[in-house]
């Protein structure tokens, strides 16, 4: 049985890796799962920028043009009629964040859409087996999944971790969402053997929240060039292993963690109450932080992934650079 091609590479994304230019790779389960589907009024920056555009697609096209301007070449992965694209068009991003059947795609469930002819969003599980295709080394997203909160009870730990543990790529985030066991995410990378390092931070950042003290990275770096030596060093020493890049909120959209911190608690018990499981876990506990903090999780969302495309860009250049 001969099977179907089920991964095209963009003819910009491919010509731009075969000359050994720096390449982003970007998530789409934000686009079709993360964020609103409407205009978001302020306090937003997405507002300032594309009032018009829904929020989810107003962000896909501010990453791409985050990209853009730090010198590389986007290459936003997901899947249409069962084909994963790597490096989707402008038209394609349409399409995909107004499909409301558009699945939230993790690695186990690559294989059944694809053969299903399906639409949906890659997590970054899902993002990083297409790096792992395509051979791109530096991937931007907001923050990964991880160990969820209550997991003495029911191990509810994101693909996101097994997918670092064995894809060269290093994955840039302002860590891990608030929602999880924090100290449990971080253990489990350890274990994993994933470096987490801070990019100008000692302490492991909360996605909407700075962190603190309780919480550390294993390594430090000063700037983009830093990482990018550290992540060839490592891949040296563990060439199939990938580096979680942790870096923090821009301190003007950083919500205090215990601001939020009743609103999850509270949550949680809803969602156990409501017999919410698995992969709809994250977006419900993501919607309820959202509709408490009126918008401003929306808010410190995009300005974490535009920094965070932005420090792509850099350590990709930085990587790009070192093999000339
Ligand atoms: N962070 C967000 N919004 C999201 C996600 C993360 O602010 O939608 C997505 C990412 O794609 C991440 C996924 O990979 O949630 C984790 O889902 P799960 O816990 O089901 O593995
Ligand atoms: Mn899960």
């Amino acid at each position: 049985m001969s099977a179907r091609v089920v991964i095209e590479i963009s003819e910009e994304v491919s010509d731009a890796l075969a000359a050994g230019q720096a390449v982003v790779a970007l998530e789409t389960a934000v686009l079709t799962h993360g964020l609103p589907r409407t205009p978001m009024a302020s306090p937003c920056n997405l507002s300032e920028w594309l009032p018009a555009l829904p929020a989810n697609l107003a962000l896909s096209v501010l990453l791409d043009s985050a990209v853009r301007s730090g010198g590389a070449v986007p290459a936003t992965v997901g899947m249409l009629d069962g084909t994963l694209h790597i490096g989707l068009s402008r038209a394609q991003l349409e399409r995909l964040g107004h499909d409301t059947d558009a699945r939230k795609l993790s690695t186990r469930d690559l294989g059944a859409a694809s053969a299903q002819g399906a639409c949906g969003g890659t997590t970054v599980a899902a993002t990083l087996a297409a790096c792992a295709a395509a051979n791109i080394r530096v991937f931007a997203t907001g923050g990964i999944g991880g160990v969820h909160r209550g997991w003495t009870d029911r191990p509810d730990v994101s693909a996101d971790l097994a997918a670092l543990a064995r894809t060269p790529t290093a994955v840039v985030s302002a860590g891990a969402k608030s929602i999880l066991d924090l100290p449990a995410t971080v253990e489990a990378l350890d274990s994993l053997g994933v470096p987490v390092i801070g990019l100008g931070t000692r302490v492991f950042p909360r996605f909407i929240s700075q962190g603190d003290d309780s919480l550390g990275v294993s390594a430090h770096a000063r700037d983009a060039a830093e990482v990018a030596a550290i992540c060839a060093a490592h891949w040296q020493f563990a060439p199939h292993v990938g580096a979680l890049i942790a870096n923090p909120p821009p301190a003007q959209w950083a919500i205090p963690a215990q601001e939020v911190e009743t609103t999850i608690a509270a949550a949680l018990i809803e969602a156990t109450r409501a017999g919410i499981r698995g992969a709809a876990v994250t977006p419900f506990l993501l919607d309820r932080v959202q509709r408490a903090t009126a918008g401003r999780t929306v808010g410190v969302n995009v300005a974490v992934l535009e920094s965070n495309a932005r420090v792509g860009a850099a350590i990709a250049v930085e990587l790009a650079s070192m093999h000339r």
